[in-house]
């Protein structure tokens, strides 16, 4: 196995903005230029935090371990391939989507890479449910913590509760989209945890230890938690770990947008963890606040497709877009700060401008 320090994929700008410097292995997409419903395999975000492992698929195990099962036991690809096929349409959501926010809001940036609204996307995975692969090697009562752990050369990994890693929907994905998985995304298996952080949904997955015990690494204790003065540290951690995301809305415009005035239609897309978008509201300046319509398909632990119709004066405005779950969860209108700039959700707001045509 060898390591290779940046993204392989071609990276247009058009289609990928990068939130650090120099980050060779962070890009997130243009939301503003998604066609449809799924997001493309070739303008999926990528969040990686080592090299990424280029892994044989002939030679690609996968051990399970650990003092909850009955024995250990390691896997190929064929293996996995014996089991029910399983394909779940779910987004992946960075913890850290829309940090740039804080530095917005609070007039600082919190820590870490500096992200836009499109660290997120929503594809279809295809692969076998993580119940029936740690069944193989027999769970027993009493297992607490199920933690996954990537083949890069960091080792990236972040325990799960057993209830999480034995849902329905909580898969070893070896397809996205119906293709092979992308090597930035994980080939040739990842955790596709619905609803969670996108840091639970390990790539490069090599290793799944079943504990009676916690099996806490820094990816749920120092990073990954929200943590700051307004949050105490639980336990070992230094704050709150993560696990579902909350709801959340994004604008297909980047902030600055010039778009013609006269009628337009305006969209979006929403998303809630687990849940499922109920309502999408919208505010164009000063205006009064509108439904926006929704549009199939709508699915718990994707996203929802919104548009609005209106009537730009040629100026500058100010968009403000508020999203509400079947939970009854709504964007607030402003978050807590926390240290490592997790969850940022208030209500979006895009500044853009309107011109006239022979402007
Ligand atoms: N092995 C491994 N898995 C990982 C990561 C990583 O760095 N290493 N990054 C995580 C984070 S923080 C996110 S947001 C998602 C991003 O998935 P993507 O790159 O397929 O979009 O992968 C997660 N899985
Ligand atoms: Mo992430």
């Amino acid at each position: 196995m060898s390591h290779h320090p940046g993204i392989f994929k071609p990276l247009p700008a058009e289609h990928f903005r990068h939130p650090d410097e120099g980050g060779a292995t962070n890009a997130e997409t243009r939301l503003s230029r998604l066609p449809g419903y799924l997001t493309p395999n070739r303008w999926f975000f990528v969040r990686s935090h080592f090299d990424i492992p280029e892994l044989d698929a002939n030679d690609w195990r996968l051990t399970l371990t650990g003092d909850a099962l009955s024995h250990e036991h390691v896997l190929s690809l064929a293996d996995l391939e014996r089991l029910p096929r399983v394909s779940v349409i779910r987004a992946i959501e960075c913890a850290g989507n829309a940090r740039a926010s804080f530095a917005r809001d609070f007039g600082t940036p919190a820590e870490g890479a500096q992200w836009g609204q499109g660290a997120v996307g929503v594809a279809e995975w295809s692969g076998v449910r993580l119940r029936d692969v740690l069944a193989l090697a027999g769970v027993e009562e009493g297992a607490f913590h199920v933690l996954p752990e990537g083949l890069d050369s960091g080792r990236f990994a972040r325990p799960l509760p057993i209830d999480k890693a034995l849902a329905d929907d909580t898969i070893i994905a070896l397809a996205m989209n119906g293709e092979p998985l992308p090597i930035d995304h994980g080939f040739p298996a990842r955790l596709v945890v619905s609803g969670w952080l996108g840091a639970a949904s390990i790539k490069w997955l090599g290793r799944l230890e079943v504990s009676r015990q916690t099996l806490d690494t820094y990816w749920n204790t120092q990073d990954y938690t929200l943590a700051g003065p307004d949050y105490p540290a639980v336990g070992e951690a230094d704050g709150i770990p993560i696990t579902t995301m909350p709801v959340m809305s994004l604008v297909d415009l980047e902030d600055g947008a010039r778009l013609l005035a006269g009628n337009t239609i305006l969209r979006g897309r929403a998303l809630s963890g687990e849940g499922q978008i109920v309502a999408v509201d919208c505010r164009l300046d000063d205006g009064t606040w509108q439904s926006a319509t929704l549009h199939t398909p709508n699915i718990a632990g994707a996203w929802v497709c919104w548009s609005l119709d209106c009537q730009l004066d040629a100026d500058r405005h100010v968009l403000q877009v508020r999203a509400r779950d079947d939970r009854g969860h709504e964007q607030p209108e402003h978050v807590v700060w926390n240290d490592h700039g997790c969850l940022y959700n208030a209500i979006t707001r895009i500044a853009f401008h309107a011109e006239d045509r022979s402007d």
